[in-house]
C-alpha cells in the first residue's frame, strides 16, 4: 500500500437479483485493489425501502476499509465495481442490484461535484446507521457516536440477519 492510508466506512445495499452475493463480490473487487483492503464487514440487514416506497425490501451492510487512494480515486473504484456488477441506473432512489456509498473518509470533509463526504443523507437513514454502529460503535460523525445516532432514527422495521446468510 502506498502513501498514508485512511480508514473509510462504506454503505452497501441492493434489492434486485442476489444483493448478498453482489455486496460480497463488490467487497472482493475493492479488496483486490493494490491500495485498498477490507478491514471489517457488518452483518446483513433486511431493510424497508427508504425514499421510494413501492419497491422490494433491501439488504444493506456496512464495511470498513483501509485505503491509500485519494477520495476521488476510491469513488471511481466503487463506481467501477458497481458497473462490473452490471448495475443499471434508472430512477433516483429506485431499485438497484448494488449501490456503494462512501459514508466517512478518515476525517475529511468534502463538498465537490459528485462527491460529498460525510455522505449527506447518512444521518437520516436507519439502513445506513444500524450496520455502521455494529462495526464502528465509537465512530463520531457530526459530533455523535454510533449509538446516539441510532437513537435518532426509527430502526423498528430493520432486521439484522444471522451471520452466514
Ligand atoms: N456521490 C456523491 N457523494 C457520494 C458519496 N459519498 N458516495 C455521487 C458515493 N457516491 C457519491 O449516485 C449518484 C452519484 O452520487 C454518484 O455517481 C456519485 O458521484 P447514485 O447511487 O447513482 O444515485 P442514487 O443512489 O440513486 O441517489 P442517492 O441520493 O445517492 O441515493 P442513495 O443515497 O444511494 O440511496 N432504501 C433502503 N432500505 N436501502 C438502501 O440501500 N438506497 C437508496 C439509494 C434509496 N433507498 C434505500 C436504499
Ligand atoms: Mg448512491
Amino acid at each position: 500500500m502506498s502513501g498514508r492510508s485512511n480508514t473509510v466506512y462504506l454503505s452497501l445495499g441492493g434489492n434486485l437479483g442476489d444483493p448478498a452475493a453482489s455486496m460480497a463480490a463488490a467487497l472482493r473487487i475493492l479488496d483486490a485493489d493494490a491500495d485498498t483492503s477490507v478491514a471489517a464487514v457488518s452483518s446483513l440487514y433486511r431493510t424497508p425501502p427508504w425514499g421510494k416506497l413501492d419497491q422490494p425490501d433491501f439488504l444493506n451492510a456496512a464495511a470498513a476499509i483501509s485505503t491509500g487512494l485519494a477520495p476521488r480515486a476510491l469513488l471511481d473504484l466503487c463506481l467501477d465495481a458497481e458497473r462490473k456488477l452490471k448495475r443499471v441506473r434508472e430512477e433516483r432512489w429506485g431499485p438497484r442490484l448494488i449501490d456503494i456509498d462512501i459514508l466517512v473518509f478518515g476525517d475529511r470533509v468534502i463538498h465537490e461535484t459528485g462527491l460529498e463526504v460525510p455522505h449527506p443523507r447518512m444521518l437520516e437513514r436507519a439502513f445506513v446507521l444500524a450496520p455502521l454502529a455494529e462495526i464502528a460503535p465509537a465512530l463520531s460523525v457530526g459530533g455523535r457516536s454510533g449509538s446516539e445516532r441510532l437513537c435518532a432514527v426509527d430502526t423498528s422495521c430493520i432486521e439484522q440477519l444471522p451471520s452466514g446468510r
